[in-house]
């Protein structure tokens, strides 16, 4: 749930409103989603208030370096599935809330929630305690105690990984934090990625703990720092920095911890000054090789929207429904 005007220390309340649970049909716990609104015309290009064509969506389970469990992952495809139907909406923000009031370290995503892996997966709790209540906060042997055993245990952030790769605008992580595991993976499907010097820390955990993301958070990783390094990053899981990051490809940017989530704001600020359809069909494009027949269709889905947009195209919806033969005589076949 956010609490405006603090959310996270690179969290700049100025910029920011909160989508309402009524908007999104549901009330937020492990996460939380802003829309952003202009500062003024000095700054941001309008009015101030007005809103701005980006949104913020943040795991907030600060004490655990924003472990996820199953009610998180459905918040994050509740947030993302509304970016993705807000025709007004040119990038997303992904980060972690931080710092931990329990320990002041820092977390972009730390990955499946270890407290509650049963043996099918994550595993759905009765009645979820708030993540960011420590008082309240059960121990692990009381959370297994508490797993609803109605519901079958989740590995659904693979959908969140879809959602990403599959939503028609970039998604940006704001790596403000400590990467690991499923969180690594999080950070390589995303678009772009700015990171912070000062506390973004990066280790791909997934075999320490007997998981391996065999999918995109591997394969597509190799795409981006090379076969060998990528081996070198899973087999090792060894802790790199912001820097390493940067020089090797898994982010486009480190920056100082402050600027983080400006650097974010004006790179979804800049993707909105660029035609929406051209920045679709590079995302596309981008994707097409890797995600087989699925990038496929999706490029083919938005080729397909761009020839309904054409005479030739309503000439035969027309034809169709006046019951006549459709006249093509005015389309050459083009070379
Ligand atoms: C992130 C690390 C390196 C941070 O270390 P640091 O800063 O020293 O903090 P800690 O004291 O260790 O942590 C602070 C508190 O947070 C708890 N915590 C941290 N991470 C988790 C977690 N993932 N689950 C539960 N709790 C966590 C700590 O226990 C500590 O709590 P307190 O204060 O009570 O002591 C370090 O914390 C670390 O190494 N964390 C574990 C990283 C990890 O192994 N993650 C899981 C990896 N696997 C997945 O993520 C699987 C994801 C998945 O769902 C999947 C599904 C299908 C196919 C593939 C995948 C896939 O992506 O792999």
């Amino acid at each position: 749930m956010s609490s405006l005007p603090f959310v996270s220390d690179t969290f700049d309340a100025k910029r920011w409103r909160d989508v309402p649970a009524g908007e999104l049909g549901t009330v937020l716990q492990d996460t939380t989603y802003h829309r952003g609104i202009s500062r003024g015309e000095d700054l941001d290009g309008r009015a101030k208030g007005e809103l701005m064509p980006v949104v913020r969506i943040a795991i907030d389970r600060p004490q655990l370096r924003n472990a996820f469990r199953p009610q998180t992952v459905d918040e994050l495809l509740v947030c993302f599935q509304h970016a993705k139907e807000s025709a007004d909406v040119a990038a997303v923000i992904l980060t972690g809330n931080a710092p931990s009031p329990k320990d002041g370290g820092y977390g972009f995503c730390s990955g499946g929630d270890q407290r509650i892996r049963g043996k099918d997966g994550y595993c759905y709790e009765v009645s979820p305690s708030d993540s960011c209540d420590d008082e309240h906060d059960p121990s692990s042997v009381e959370r297994r105690t508490a797993i609803d055993k109605a519901r079958s245990g989740r590995l659904h952030i693979l959908e969140v990984q879809r959602m990403i790769r599959h939503l028609p605008k970039p998604v940006i992580a704001a790596v403000n934090g400590w990467a690991a595991g499923g969180g690594h993976s999080l950070n390589v499907v995303c678009d772009l990625s700015v990171a912070s010097a000062e506390h973004a820390k990066f280790k791909q955990t997934d075999a320490n703990v007997g998981s391996f993301d065999a999918g995109y958070g591997s394969a597509l990783l190799a795409r981006q720092v090379g076969d060998k390094r990528a081996r070198e990053i899973f087999y090792l899981a060894e802790t790199y920095s912001a820097y390493d990051a940067e020089r090797w490809g898994v982010v486009n940017r480190c920056v100082a911890h402050e600027q983080l989530e400006d650097t974010a704001w004006q790179w979804a600020k800049t993707i909105a000054t660029k035609s929406p359809q051209a920045i679709r069909m590079l995302k596309y494009a981008f994707n097409l090789a890797d995600d087989g027949l699925a990038g496929q269709q999706l490029f083919a889905g938005e080729a397909t929207r761009l020839a309904y947009m054409t005479e030739e195209a309503q000439e035969g919806r027309d034809a169709f429904n006046e019951r006549r033969a459709p006249d093509w005589s005015p389309y050459p076949y083009y070379f």
